[in-house]
């Protein structure tokens, strides 16, 4: 009797592991919930899909270790890159992994100009607080208060909450999760890919940095998913509380889900009118 290939197996460039990631990084968990998405979804390989991904951590989830094309591109400059991989071969699924830095730091711009576009990309931002390869430095991300290598004493600084800000753009498709709601974020990944086919797909995975947030904390990949669990609820809760009632609490789930035309079908129409003018 054969066995079952395990998703990973199917998806995964076996030829570049081990991976770089630091012992216990929750990239790992983020991955094997996409390559389950797929394997529900009855994904044989992954032809039909192109990676983009800027520079950090996050960022190599898709370029080497995904078995798929990928580009690997210039830090924050994921989402360009990808808009002309998406014009030029509108028939695939053109998907960004980067990190908070990459995507609401230096790219900042691009994310909120292509959630406006409705541009047709699936974007999975991996929120681990910080800038995690270049040592663990303060992200637009990093929550108030919390020690970093560079804010010592507590950010001073209010964090973006991406996924809610992203909320209120034209995209059709705005979730956050944590890594500790395995099956949300992988149903979510099914959602992107099947139910919902176009137009700006963002999902955001809350997922603290292992070495530069947990460790700090003196706290293990475990104990930290633990206090995870106890700290998400749904984001309609979250979003009633009075500012001082949150406190440490983290609003998950889906901040939108629409299936209205993206960038590509708008254009498209926009063209045949001056063709026909
Ligand atoms: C133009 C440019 N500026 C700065 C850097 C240095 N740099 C590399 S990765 C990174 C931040 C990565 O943070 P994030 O995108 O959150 O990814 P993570 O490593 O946390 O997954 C920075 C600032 C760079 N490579 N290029
Ligand atoms: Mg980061």
């Amino acid at each position: 009797m054969s066995m079952p290939i395990h998703p990973s197996r199917r998806y995964l460039r076996e030829e570049t592991l081990p991976t770089a990631f630091c012992p216990g990084c929750y990239n790992g968990i983020v991955m094997n919930a996409l390559f389950q998405a797929f394997k529900e979804m009855g994904v044989e390989d992954l032809r039909d899909y192109v990676f983009v991904s800027g520079i950090g951590c996050s960022s190599w989830i898709p370029s080497p270790y995904i078995k798929a094309d990928s580009i690997h591109t210039l830090h924050g400059r994921a989402i360009p890159v990808a808009t002309g991989v998406k014009l030029s071969r509108p028939e695939l699924n053109v998907v960004v992994i980067a990190g908070d830095g990459d995507l609401a730091s230096i790219g900042g711009n691009h994310l909120l100009h292509a959630a406006r576009r409705n541009m047709d990309l699936v974007v999975v931002m991996i929120n681990n607080l910080v800038y995690g390869m270049t040592r663990g430095q303060l992200a637009p991300t990093t929550p108030r208060g919390m020690k970093t290598i560079t804010t010592p004493y507590g950010n001073p600084e209010n964090p973006f909450d991406v996924a809610r800000l992203l909320g209120y753009t034209e995209a059709n498709y705005v979730a956050r999760w944590c890594v500790c709601n395995y099956i949300q974020l992988k149903n979510s990944f099914k959602e992107v890919f099947t139910r919902i086919k176009r137009g700006f797909r963002f999902i955001e995975v809350y997922a603290p940095c292992i070495t530069y947030v947990v460790r700090r904390e003196k706290k293990s990949p475990g104990e930290k998913l633990k206090e995870l669990m106890r700290r998400c609820i749904p984001l309609k809760k979250y979003y009633s509380l009075l500012d001082n009632e949150r406190g440490d609490k983290i609003p998950i789930g889906v901040y939108k889900a629409e299936d209205k035309p993206g960038f590509l079908e708008n254009y498209r129409a926009y063209i045949r009118k001056a063709m026909e003018g």
